[in-house]
């Protein structure tokens, strides 16, 4: 009997470590949302005080999200279900509009208030009838929602909420995710498993995550949403298929988020029964008007389309020989009457070899400068060929000031090791976003070209492809939240920098604890050089995989597409000259980039590749020739995330099992991969420059010949490569 008794106790006991396990693990759904309670108990002590009651009338749907958002976060991090008795006291807290709530009305601001952006909110320390009050204030119920979210964050961020003043606009007004999904459920270029619309049970069914989706947006100030791919099927702008996208607006539109399309520039041919798609054709600018009447009828908040026009073989307004322009302003027409506007693609290329392609989008569009109407923006991508490891910025951006340019940054990692590696992309988008153009002289940043667009447009904007899908962590990789992220609150303030935005997920994702924060910023802040030294360092690019853009393929060569084209390696040097003496691609960028691009010896060698043809015996900064430090920036590519995954494992105990789990195999997949990657590059550009690879490095596995044969990474014989 007393064993049984033991035995009881014993089972009771693992039960409860289970429970706490479980407890304690977690699989990421909850992104940076969190609210787990507060670690820090002085902190949990001072924020309950502060919460014991507040003033928050929620009469608006958005305000009523806004306040199940608060209660959440109270709940989660508090404990807390705050008292609500209308009066004021000691340590109330105010939330409202001067239309929702007399308090706010009444407030010595108020004018201050009613001045900010549409967006834009206050969190404020103030004194009512001799009682310390916070108030959290804005002109529309969206800026209560934002200012919601941002104040949560100070708490699960560790911050004082004593002695505020915080006053938010976003810098750029349409911060809008560009997804490339297809009806049929699968992404392009997604990573993370499948769409996240649910088209057969839309528009009446609206799954729980589709709120959770666009909470995690708001919290970042994202307020748009291109709901398909821009390789578009026209289909998607069939009634029925908008009457889906309705229900889709319908569960976005609490948290501030506009859908959008991409309209398939064919569709009067494709679904209106046209004879053509001519722009300059009657028939077809009625088609398009008629349309976008119809959309507003169902989706009165609808934002507008996105399009990708004569493009890797998309139908556009140069099948009839017309412009970008031409094409854009009749889509534009139909949209302005209702406020929509029209994001124009710059990516565009056919893949005519005698062309360089990085000079293509710049070439056809900026001719077009100041040819389009006030409600377009034309949308280059971040660099000049295609989300590339690193890029110079595009040519475009301070070479149009008369048409709103809005930037596209890529978060799904297509060229980046897929939902694999671990790269921080807060990184690249903050080393376009500060390059300076010098449009006007030193300091015209890509960050102010595209703010000043607000000034001389009236609009402006950034997009990015997301990495959103099915998987339980939304994005596959669980760094790859981080990417998210960072995103939005660069597409907010454009001028924030990706070492606190990394402290800021990390603290809202992990812990507020120094021995966290510090190895996983490490991590982070270290990750987009590392995969740049073992994919494409010194400005090479484009040598990824032909199909799946994921491994390496230098070697690419087929009738359509040689991978030679972008690398040009020969017995003598490799890269591309593009200076004055060659394409003259530099010419495209402001004095005195276009100097120090042009030339040689300043040219950063970050981007020589890019920029220069280079002989193996170069000399380069450090003394050793082009073909040694080739090689040293692969190797110390892959020793990069040998050491991530050292200080990861330091983390071991520190994190939850389960996400700790994760990030560890996914970062032993990606130190494979970097192996695959430098082998592979080192042993192709080696064959040409007959040189050997320094004796201090530890030799390739395989010969070329192996790699050259591994098609995917799932189809090698791991035991092959793996084995150590
Ligand atoms: C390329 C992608 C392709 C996209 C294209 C685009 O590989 O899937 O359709 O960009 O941006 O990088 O249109």
């Amino acid at each position: 009997m007393q064993l049984h008794l033991k035995y009881r106790f014993l089972i009771l006991v693992l039960m409860i470590l289970c429970f706490a396990d479980k407890a304690h693990a977690e699989n990421g759904y909850d992104l940076w949302l969190r609210y787990t309670k507060i670690e820090n108990p002085g902190n949990y002590k001072t924020y309950r005080e502060l919460h014991k009651n507040i003033i928050f009338e929620a009469t608006s749907p958005r305000l009523k999200a806004a306040k199940a958002e608060l209660k959440k976060g109270l709940l989660g991090m508090l404990d807390l279900q705050p008292e609500e008795n209308g009066k004021i006291s000691k340590q109330t807290l105010i939330i409202g509009t001067n239309q929702s709530s007399k308090w706010i009305a009444q407030l010595s601001f108020v004018n201050e208030i009613n001045q900010l952006d549409d967006e834009g909110f206050i969190i404020r320390s103030a004194k009512i009838g001799g009682n310390p009050v916070t108030v959290l204030a804005a002109k529309n119920d969206i800026g209560i929602l934002y200012g919601v979210f941002h104040y949560l964050k100070l708490m699960q961020t560790n911050q004082p909420l004593e002695h505020l003043d915080i006053k938010e606009e976003p810098k750029l007004q349409y911060r809008v995710l560009n997804h490339w999904d297809n009806l049929d459920g699968t992404i392009e270029r997604g990573y993370a498993g499948f769409t996240l619309w649910d088209w057969e049970r839309l528009p009446m069914y609206k799954d729980q995550r589709l709120t959770d989706y666009a909470r995690a947006n708001a919290s970042v100030g994202i307020n748009g949403a291109v709901l398909n791919n821009v390789n578009a099927n026209a289909k998607s702008l069939r009634t029925e298929w908008l009457v889906k996208a309705s229900g889709l607006a319908d569960a976005f539109r609490p948290y501030g988020i506009r859908v959008y399309l991409t309209a398939r520039f064919s569709a009067p041919k494709e679904i209106g029964g046209l004879p053509t798609a001519d722009p300059a054709d009657p028939r077809v600018r009625q088609w398009w008007k008629d349309k976008v009447k119809e959309i507003y009828s169902i989706i009165p908040d609808f934002g507008g389309f996105l399009v990708k026009a004569n493009s890797e073989g998309q139908p556009g307004p140069q099948d009839y020989g017309r412009t970008h322009a031409d094409g854009a302003n009749m889509m534009a027409e139909a949209l302005e009457p209702y406020g929509g506007v029209v994001f124009w693609r710059a990516f565009v290329y056919q893949n005519e070899r005698h062309i360089d392609r990085v000079m293509n989008g710049y070439q056809e569009f900026k001719p077009l400068d100041g040819q389009f109407a006030r409600n377009v923006f034309v949308q280059p991508k971040n660099g000049p060929i295609d989300f590339q490891p690193r890029e110079p910025f595009h040519p475009l951006f301070g070479a149009m000031p008369k048409t709103a340019l809005a930037m596209e940054v890529q978060i799904t990692q297509e060229n980046l090791g897929h939902s694999m590696h671990l790269v921080y992309l807060g990184s690249l988008f903050e080393e376009t976003l500060q390059s300076d153009t010098y449009e006007n002289g030193k300091g015209s940043t890509v960050s102010k070209v595209l703010q000043n667009y607000k000034k001389s447009h009236g609009i402006s904007g950034i997009a990015d492809v997301p990495n959103i899908g099915t998987d339980m962590n939304w994005t596959g990789h669980l760094f790859g939240q981080a990417n998210w992220h960072a995103f939005g609150r660069l597409a907010w303030n454009p001028d924030l920098t990706a070492k606190e935005l990394s402290e800021e997920w990390i603290r809202m994702t992990f812990s507020n604890k120094e021995e966290i924060i510090r190895p996983v910023q490490k991590i982070m802040l270290m990750s987009q050089e590392a995969a740049v030294n073992y994919m494409m360092p010194l400005g090479l690019n484009h040598i990824m995989n032909y199909d799946t853009h994921n491994g390496p393929e230098p070697w690419h060569d087929d009738p359509t597409w040689k991978a030679s084209d972008y690398h040009k390696v020969s017995k003598d040097g490799i890269g591309i000259d593009r200076s004055s003496q060659g394409t003259n691609a530099v010419s495209q960028y402001h004095s005195p980039l276009r100097e120090e691009f042009n030339s040689l010896k300043t040219c950063p060698e970050n981007l020589l590749l890019w920029f220069h043809r280079v002989s193996w015996d170069y000399k380069m900064r450090s003394g050793k020739t082009l073909w040694d430090e080739m090689v040293s920036h692969y190797y110390q590519g892959v020793q990069s995330v040998e050491e991530m995954e050292k200080i990861w494992a330091s983390l071991d105990g520190k994190i939850d099992q389960e996400r700790f789990e994760h990030t560890r195999t996914l970062l032993k997949m990606q130190e494979n991969e970097a192996r695959w990657w430098r082998d592979a590059c080192i042993l192709f550009f080696g064959k040409y420059s007959g040189k050997p690879i320094p004796k201090s490095f530890e030799k390739p596995k395989h010969s070329l010949e192996y790699y050259q044969k591994i098609p995917f990474p799932y189809d090698w014989d791991s035991t092959l490569y793996f084995k150590k």
